[in-house]
């Protein structure tokens, strides 16, 4: 318990914004929770978090995951909200309607969501990178009733596009298209990530109906890109919890992720983690 020292006792500094990660642990430590925690302090952020499901996996793939009930989840969520804050939010893999609708319900109760101060990102969760699947089936009409409407920001991949709108991006007019049909299920703003297309760039498009950025980058080629999405939505949550607005926020988010991509590695013998390491040789 803490001790609620004054802010003058010997030690006692001023607490860095915070953010709570509602979301999976992966034993093999780059994606989901793990993947969260450590771009929340690369970038400088307390990081919190409300587990959600408990995934066995490895490089090579998810054996089995299993979910923690929705009351522990909710619990969790009241505890650290209640007490230290949160600046901001995203969620990860949810794995249950239950849980999401559960979730959705408690956040509008501690005042987390597009209609609050707290920015609250959704990364629609939904398989591994090798296509093993993170989210009962029944669990997408939650996503996009319950949760969509409370989200600041939602960021699908393609395949998400998909399972979410049933829109196939595969040029501007479609990502445009999608970007459309994500808005109209209520999320404040929209990142449609072109990461995994296969053009010789990463093309994402924000949009928020009114203004539409076409956030254009380079396309590493590696196979590791484990954790990627969940480290990218952490970095815009992040830089969300430190008060820059979403445009902003995304922008250094990709900064961010590309960067991690770029120096990501080799681990076991599947696909490996993106890397924030060159954070900690000061670097920005
Ligand atoms: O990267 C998506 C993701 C999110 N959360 C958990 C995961 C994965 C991918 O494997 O395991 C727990």
């Amino acid at each position: 318990m803490s001790t609620g020292g004054s802010p003058e006792a010997a030690g006692a500094k001023a607490p860095p914004p915070t953010a709570l990660t509602i979301a999976g642990s992966d034993s093999g430590g780059g994606a989901g929770i793990q993947a969260d925690l450590r771009t929340f302090f690369a970038c400088g952020v307390h990081g919190m978090t409300a587990v959600t499901a408990v995934t066995v996996q490895n490089s090579l793939g998810v054996e089995d995951f299993t979910e923690i009930p929705s009351n522990v989840v909710t619990a969790q969520i009241r505890a650290v909200t209640g007490d230290m804050g949160a600046d901001a939010a995203k969620t990860g893999m949810l794995a249950t309607a239950e849980i999401i609708t559960a979730v959705a319900k408690t956040l509008g109760d501690v005042g987390i969501g597009r209609d609050s101060d707290v920015p609250f990102v959704v990364d629609p969760v939904a398989a591994s990178m090798h296509g093993d699947p993170l989210l009962r089936e029944e669990a997408l009409e939650a996503i996009r009733t319950e949760l969509l409407p409370r989200a600041t920001l939602v960021t699908p991949n393609l395949d998400e596009v998909r399972l979410l709108t049933g829109v196939e991006v595969t040029d501007a007019g479609s990502r445009h298209a999608a970007a459309e049909a994500l808005l109209a299920l209520g999320p404040r703003w929209v990142l449609v990530k072109g990461g995994h297309d296969s053009g010789p760039r990463c093309v994402d498009l924000l949009s928020d109906g009114t203004t539409h950025l076409e956030l254009d980058g380079p396309r590493h080629d590696t196979p590791h890109t484990h954790g990627g999405g969940d480290t990218l939505a952490s970095a815009v949550t992040a830089e969300l919890a430190k008060g820059a607005d979403v445009p902003t926020a995304v922008e250094e988010g990709k900064r961010f992720i590309e960067r991690c991509v770029a120096e990501a590695y080799p681990l076991g013998g599947g696909i490996g983690p993106v890397s924030p390491f060159w954070r900690l040789a000061g670097e920005d």
